[in-house]
C-alpha cells in the first residue's frame, strides 16, 4: 500500500468523498494539506481573507447542495472565518472547515506558539455541529466520515477539524475510504394520518416552507393544491413552489398582511423551518391556529412555536406520505386560497413606502433582465430586505439572503462561492455600499478566477437601515454615514469592470455585458438616481 502524508490522505479522502473544490489561505501549518490538494487534483480558490473562504464554501454550499469546504491557518484563520462558519450555523448549510493548529504538544500551554489559540476547537463550538481538535492521523476516516453523517444523514451544519501542524505530515498508509452515510430519518406513519385529519377539516389552512424544505416542490404543490392553501416561504424556502403559483404568497412574511394571515389561519404546517427573526423582522410571529410542524431536527420542533403535532422527518419523504394521506380523504380543498393571496398581494403592494417603491423598480429591472435560474446573493441592504417580496423567484436555491446572522459583506463572498460551484449558472450579488466595503477586497479573487459576476451595489451614502432606526428613536446620526470610495474606480483597481447606471435601460444592458464578460462588473446604483425617482 503507497504511503502518504496525512495531509494528502486527507485530500484523497474529500475527493471520494466528491469534494472538487477548497476555498482556503496557506499558512505554514498547513503546507501538507496544499501537497494534498495538489495531488488530488481539487482547484483551490484563494481567498484575500479567510471570512472570504467561510462564505465562499457556504455559497457553494448553497449553490450545489454539496459541502463547501475551506482550508484556513490556525488562530487568526479561524477567527477571521468565524463569521461565515456561523452565518452557515445559522441557515444549516453544510460546511467542512479545515484548519491548522499549533503541535499537538504545545495545545494549551500558552507557550506562545505563532497562532496560538487557548481552544482552538472551543473557539467554534458554539456554532458547529462539532468541532474536534485530531491527535492522530488514524483518526481523521472517522471523524470525516461523521462530518459526512451531519451534513447527508441529519440536519446539515458545519463541522470544524482542526489539524495540528505536527499531525499533517505524518507518514499514513494510504486507502482512507469514504464512509456511507446514514439514512434520513422517516415520518410516523400514524403521526402522517393525524395531520391528514387536522388539515383536511381546516376551513383556512395555510403552508409555510423554510430551508429545510428544499426539494420538496412537487409533494408542496400537490398538498397545497388539495387543500387550497396559501403558502408562505421564508428567505431560505423562496422558490420552492414558483411565485407566479395562485397559491404562492411569496417571501412576504415581513410584511403585516402576510403575518396577519399566518395569525388568521386555523391550521398552519409548518415545514422545514425555525419561522426565525430574520425573516419577519418580529420576535415572535403570532400563531392562534393549530401548528403541525415537520423537521429533521427534534429540537427545533420543541423550540419557540409549541406544535400541536410535531413530525420529526426528512421533508420530502414526510410531504410526499402526506400528500399519499390526503389523497386518501374525501374533502373538497378549500375554494377561496387563490383569491386570500391576491388579496394579501394587494394589500403589500399599496403598504409599499417611497423608498420601498424605488427598490421594487430595480428588482423588476433584475427580473427582466435575468433568466430564472439566476442566484442573486444578497447582504443585508434595504434594497435586499425588499428583495424578498418584490424580487419573484420560479426556482429554489436561487435567493440568498441570510437575515438570521445577518453579517454585513457577505453577497460578494457567497456569490464567488456559489458562480465557482454552479458557473453555467447566472449568479449576482447584491450589497449596500456599507456592507460591500466589509468583503470588497474579495472582487480581487473574483477578477483571478475571471468569474462573469455582477456586483450591484446599491449606495446611499449611508448605513441606512441604522440612520432609519436613529431617526426614528430620535437618537443623533454618530456613525452611520461613512464615505463611500468611488466604488467604480475601487472596482477596476481590483482587476474588475465598474460602472453607475442611470436608467433602468442602462441596468438591463450592463447585466446582459457582465453576464458574459471575462471578469466581474461591479454596477452602482444610486438611490438618489432620477429614474428611480417619480
Ligand atoms: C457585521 C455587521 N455589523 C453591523 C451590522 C448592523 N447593520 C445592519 S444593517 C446596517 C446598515 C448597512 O448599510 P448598507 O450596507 O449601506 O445598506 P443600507 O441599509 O444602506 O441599504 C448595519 C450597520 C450588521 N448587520 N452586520
Ligand atoms: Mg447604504
Amino acid at each position: 500500500m503507497k504511503t502518504m502524508t496525512c495531509g494528502e490522505g486527507i485530500m484523497q479522502l474529500l475527493a471520494a468523498y466528491g469534494v472538487d473544490t477548497v476555498f482556503g489561505m496557506a499558512g505554514t501549518m498547513t503546507i501538507e494539506l496544499y501537497r494534498g490538494i495538489g495531488l488530488a487534483g481539487i482547484r483551490h480558490v484563494q481567498c484575500r481573507n479567510e471570512q472570504g473562504a467561510s462564505l465562499m464554501a457556504d455559497g457553494y454550499a448553497r449553490a450545489t447542495g454539496n459541502p463547501g469546504v475551506c482550508t484556513i491557518i490556525a488562530g487568526p484563520g479561524v477567527t477571521n472565518a468565524a463569521t461565515g462558519i456561523a452565518q452557515a450555523y445559522c441557515d444549516s448549510q453544510p460546511l467542512l472547515v479545515l484548519s491548522g493548529a499549533c503541535a499537538a504538544p504545545t495545545l494549551s500551554k500558552g507557550w506562545g506558539a505563532i497562532h496560538e489559540l487557548a481552544d482552538q476547537a472551543a473557539v467554534t463550538a458554539g456554532f458547529t455541529a462539532f468541532s474536534t481538535m485530531i491527535r492522530e492521523p488514524q483518526d481523521l476516516p472517522e471523524w470525516i466520515g461523521r462530518a459526512y453523517a451531519v451534513f447527508r444523514g441529519s440536519r446539515p451544519r458545519p463541522v470544524h477539524l482542526s489539524l495540528p501542524r505536527d499531525v499533517l505530515p505524518q507518514a499514513i498508509e494510504g486507502g482512507w475510504r469514504p464512509r456511507r452515510p446514514p439514512s434520513l430519518p422517516m415520518p410516523d406513519p400514524a403521526a402522517i394520518e393525524e395531520a391528514a385529519d387536522r388539515l383536511a377539516v381546516a376551513t383556512r389552512p395555510l403552508i409555510v416552507v423554510g430551508g429545510g424544505a428544499v426539494g420538496t416542490r412537487v409533494p408542496l404543490t400537490a398538498i397545497a393544491e388539495r387543500l387550497g392553501a396559501p403558502v408562505l416561504a421564508t428567505n431560505a424556502g423562496k422558490g420552492i413552489l414558483p411565485e407566479s403559483h395562485p397559491l404562492s404568497l411569496g417571501c412576504s412574511i415581513v410584511r403585516a398582511p402576510s403575518q396577519e394571515a399566518l395569525a388568521d389561519a386555523d391550521v398552519v404546517l409548518l415545514v422545514g423551518s425555525q419561522l426565525s427573526a430574520g425573516d419577519s423582522f418580529v420576535p415572535r410571529l403570532e400563531i392562534a391556529g393549530d401548528l403541525i410542524r415537520i423537521d429533521i431536527d427534534p429540537q427545533e420542533l420543541a423550540s419557540v412555536y409549541g406544535a400541536a403535532l410535531s413530525i420529526q422527518g426528512d421533508a420530502r419523504a414526510t410531504l410526499r406520505a402526506l400528500a399519499a394521506a390526503l389523497g386518501r380523504r374525501e374533502f373538497a380543498p378549500r375554494a377561496d386560497g387563490a383569491s386570500r393571496v391576491r388579496a394579501v398581494r394587494a394589500r403589500i403592494e399599496q403598504s409599499l413606502s417611497p423608498v420601498e417603491r424605488k427598490h421594487a423598480k430595480v428588482w423588476s429591472t433584475l427580473r427582466a433582465s435575468l433568466p430564472p435560474e439566476t442566484i442573486v446573493m444578497g447582504d443585508a441592504s434595504q434594497l435586499v430586505y425588499s428583495g424578498s417580496f418584490a424580487m419573484p423567484m420560479e426556482e429554489e436555491r436561487c435567493w440568498f439572503y441570510s437575515g438570521t446572522y445577518c453579517a454585513l459583506g457577505v453577497a460578494l463572498p457567497m456569490a464567488i462561492g456559489a458562480k465557482i460551484g454552479a458557473p453555467r449558472r447566472p449568479v449576482i450579488a447584491v450589497a449596500g455600499d456599507g456592507g460591500l466595503m466589509f468583503t470588497i477586497n474579495e472582487l480581487a479573487t473574483a477578477a483571478e478566477e475571471r468569474l462573469a459576476l455582477p456586483v450591484i451595489v446599491w449606495n446611499n451614502d449611508a448605513l441606512k437601515e441604522i440612520v432609519d432606526q436613529m431617526d426614528r428613536r430620535e437618537v443623533p446620526r454618530i456613525g452611520v454615514e461613512p464615505k463611500s470610495p468611488d466604488f467604480v474606480r475601487v472596482a477596476e483597481g481590483l482587476g474588475c469592470h465598474g460602472l453607475r447606471v442611470t436608467s433602468a435601460a442602462q441596468l438591463q444592458q450592463s447585466l446582459g455585458s457582465a453576464l458574459g464578460a471575462d471578469r466581474p462588473t461591479l454596477i452602482e446604483i444610486r438611490e438618489d438616481a432620477d429614474w428611480l425617482s417619480g
